[in-house]
């Protein structure tokens, strides 16, 4: 079996983008659709493609494609994303990228020559974090998003998608369900480093994935009066962050008392945001997950009466609107154990991060495969994962394509 590509001590397609993205501020990588690191990550992943002789396209919805063969029905398509959360860790989205690549490397050094068609995808924006939307290449691709609503999503800076796309190269009217490029895809298979400690607890270096829980994303605006910080009294103020503080901890409180639910608020703003000004407006945005759709709906219907009572109870108005929702997904189970199977019936877990996969799962046979984590933590500068193990991916990889091919 021909080695895999390592240099100092990282897969060397790991190592190529190392210092991309770095976020001097925050610890890890920020690298979100269209702007300079992930800009820079497209062209490097252009430049590997085409290093093995793959034949790079872009679709219309601003997904990279490097196909080894023609581009045709019935393909292998492996992948996953290169953008982050801000501050994200090296391996969410890049080690699937990079280890498809690898496995693909790797067959091709053996003189191997598939059979059928296979290509290797990066969804664009899988993390949301420009536009707000996660998963948004692969729910334009499939038509799980409606593309006028897509198109006027808004970055920070008021920029909408629909104009960023267009100055990617993109035509804004022609974002939308792909009929050709879904059309192609037999089944998609998605390498991603764990985000938890399931591996760990297991001592094993690779998992297949069984589900994806339910999530979905609302935005909460909190609207009360505001005043200068010294000329109002306590008395009578209407103060939204303090019913935006009591709204965090009874999401918080709601999520706890249900089981493995989870609900979160990681990203507040107020405006107008003086340190001595009373704010008008508090926005939070809320983050919410359980094993299924109801039970997700059911907490995040109880947030809404307690966030609402909150702000009634500081003399403050408040609106939860939806910004996205994924329903809970079972991976292909066929899919799913035939790749256990074939790597030496390896463990198989939930996850409780949301993937294109759990996009893609909808349409397409559909499977993940996961590599330990050992800090186990993830959307962090924490996470993590061993040469071993990445090698360990790439080189399962390898095995299912060529069973696959
Ligand atoms: O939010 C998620 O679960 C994924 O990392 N986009
Ligand atoms: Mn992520
Ligand atoms: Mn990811
Ligand atoms: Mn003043």
């Amino acid at each position: 079996m021909p080695a895999v590509a390592v240099t100092r001590g990282r897969l060397t397609g790991l190592h190529e983008i190392v210092d991309v993205g770095r976020d001097r501020s925050r610890g890890g990588y920020s690298r979100h659709v269209w702007q300079p690191a992930e800009l820079e990550l497209r062209a490097w992943f252009l430049e590997r493609a085409q290093r093995l002789g793959l034949k790079v396209e872009h679709d219309r919805n601003g997904n990279l494609w490097a196909w080894w063969g023609e581009p045709a029905p019935h393909a292998v398509v492996l992948g996953s994303h290169l953008d982050s959360v801000p501050g994200g860790g090296e391996f969410d989205g890049p080690l699937g990228v990079v280890s498809a690549l690898d496995a693909i490397g790797l067959l091709q050094s053996t003189g191997f020559t598939p059979s059928r068609p296979c290509a290797v995808v990066v969804f664009a924006e899988e993390e949301g974090s420009r536009f707000g939307v996660a998963c948004l290449g692969s729910r334009l691709m499939t038509g799980a998003i409606d593309p006028a609503r897509a198109g006027a999503l808004t970055d920070a800076d008021d920029v909408r998608f629909a104009d960023a796309a267009q100055a990617n190269g993109l035509t804004a009217r022609h974002l939308g369900r792909d009929d050709v490029a879904l059309g192609r895809i037999g089944l998609f298979l998605e390498l991603h480093v764990e985000q938890g400690r399931g591996l760990i607890d297991l001592d094993v270096p690779l998992a297949v994935a069984s589900s994806i829980l339910a999530h979905g994303r609302w935005r909460i605006d909190i609207a009360g009066e505001g005043n200068h910080a010294g000329a109002t009294r306590m008395q009578g103020r209407r103060d939204p962050m303090v019913a935006a503080a009591r709204a965090i901890v009874a999401v918080r409180d709601a999520a706890a008392a249900r089981g493995d639910d989870r609900a979160t608020v990681g990203r507040i703003h107020a405006v107008p945001g003086g340190t001595n000004v009373i704010p008008s407006t508090v926005t939070t945005w809320l983050d919410a997950r359980s094993e299924h759709d109801d039970a997700t709906r059911d907490l995040v219907a109880e947030i809404t009466a307690r966030v609402s009572a909150e702000a009634a109870g500081e003399g403050c108005s408040v609106s939860v609107v939806e910004e996205s929702w994924s329903g809970a997904v079972r991976l292909d189970p066929a899919l799913r154990d035939g790749l256990a199977a074939r790597l030496g019936g390896i463990p198989v877990l939930p996850t409780g991060a949301g993937h294109d996969a759990g996009v893609l799962a909808a349409h397409v046979p559909t499977a993940m495969l996961f590599v330990r984590n050992p800090s186990g933590v993830s959307h962090s500068p924490e996470e993590h994962a061993t040469l071993d193990d990445t090698v360990a991916g790439v080189i399962a990889l390898e095995r299912v394509l060529r069973g696959l091919l």
